[in-house]
């Protein structure tokens, strides 16, 4: 079993991650870890905080000669920004920002105690150790991508292109989005939203490719892929909904139209020729690309603010205006990726043993010449 814990404050001294479960001997290249830190940064919209940082990992445990040794792995991401003894107290709860139900939770009279581990800084570890679960995922074939398929209502079309194009594609785009005539909409969009006071929300797709039929489990609750997958992308700051394949247009399709009819053949096996389920059925992958979008809501730090209330003085206030990003789901996708890579790789583990590269590849292809023979 694979797991992992974070730690830090948005403007403490570092962000660090644990991750416990790693299989032993897998080749950590810590530019694959900062790459995919960099990503993470980038999109149009963001902030002035991502300026100011330069996010890199430093490896504090787990590893001997750039290989893993089955022991804890501990990541560190230094804050450029480390500034939280200095900063102003905050009294005007931001709504849709944990800020008041936070401070009514812990008891914080300042609310600054709340935000600075709320905040989507944090993510930046989670990134750290999606990318170690990474490695082990390319180890086994399995490799994934995120674009940008909404903001502030322009949609993007990308239903006949490629897995590769999408990649390439939304890797060149300013907010990661594979549709250019889109994505030049969403860039005024968001310079709109900005001139305005205002922030943007949307959604993002996450395509993983190469996953074998047979993860999760349809025998108990919390064995469903899905219901792993989904806790891990909306545990994402931000995120209010999740679906997997078509998600909720199934509310819009009769049985005939969305179930994805199954073929056969000698030399291919099992194949469907549409995936409206998005790689799981019953809790359980199917073969087929696992397809998951997560919906992000609009950044909660207004510059033209929502009314709110002041804690101390109980009278009515606009809320307090922080430095923030006016559009964050460029990042979310890439955080999506990450949150889904433990997940599969986590499900990996369970299903064909984790203790060494070497065991967990051996079992991987046992298992593989099975699912051929049946
Ligand atoms: C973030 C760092 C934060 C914000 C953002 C995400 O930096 P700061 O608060 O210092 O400007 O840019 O966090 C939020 C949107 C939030 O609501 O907390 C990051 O590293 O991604």
């Amino acid at each position: 079993m694979l797991r992992y814990l974070t730690a830090g404050e948005s403007h403490g001294k570092s962000l660090i991650a644990i991750l416990e479960g790693m299989v032993s001997g897998l080749k950590i290249d810590p530019d694959a870890i900062n790459k995919e830190l960099k990503r993470r940064m980038q999109g149009y919209g963001r902030g002035d905080r991502m300026r100011i940082e330069k996010d890199a990992v430093e490896i504090l445990s787990g590893l001997k000669n750039d290989a893993t040794l089955g022991s804890p792995i501990t990541l560190l991401i230094e804050n450029a920004d480390f500034s939280i003894d200095k900063l102003p107290s905050l009294s005007c709860p931001r709504p849709g920002h944990a800020d008041l139900a936070g401070g009514l939770k812990y008891d914080h009279k300042d609310l600054r105690n709340v935000l600075e581990r709320a905040s989507a800084r944090e993510t930046a570890a989670r990134v750290g150790i999606g990318a170690i679960c990474k490695i082990l995922l390319a180890e086994l074939g399995i490799d994934m991508l995120s674009h940008v398929t909404m903001i502030g209502g322009v949609e993007a079309h990308t239903k006949d292109i490629s897995f590769d194009e999408i990649r390439t594609l939304a890797e060149k785009s300013p907010v990661r989005c594979a549709d250019e005539a889109a994505a030049k909409l969403m860039c005024e969009e968001i310079d709109n939203a900005k001139d305005a006071g205002d922030t943007l929300g949307g959604c993002f797709e996450v395509v993983i490719t190469g996953v074998p039929a047979g993860l999760g489990s349809y025998v108990q609750y919390d064995r469903k892929l899905d219901a792993n997958l989904a806790n891990a992308i909306m545990s994402i700051q931000g995120l209010k909904g999740v679906c997997i394949g078509l998600g909720h247009e199934v509310a819009h399709k009769s049985g005939s139209q969305f179930h994805d009819a199954i073929f056969y053949k000698k030399d291919q096996g099992f194949s469907r020729k549409t995936n409206n389920a998005g790689g799981i059925e019953g809790g359980v992958s199917n073969g087929e690309d696992i397809i998951i979008k997560g919906f992000m809501k609009p950044i909660a730090t207004l510059k033209d603010p929502l009314p709110s209330v002041d804690i101390k003085t109980k009278k009515q206030k606009k809320a307090d205006v922080e430095r923030s990003d006016v559009c964050a789901v460029s990042s979310a996708g890439v955080i999506g990726e990450a949150a889904a890579a433990f997940v599969i790789a986590n499900a990996l583990c369970e299903k064909f043993g984790g203790d060494s590269l070497g065991e967990i590849k051996r079992n991987f292809e046992g298992y593989l010449e099975q699912v051929k023979k049946f």
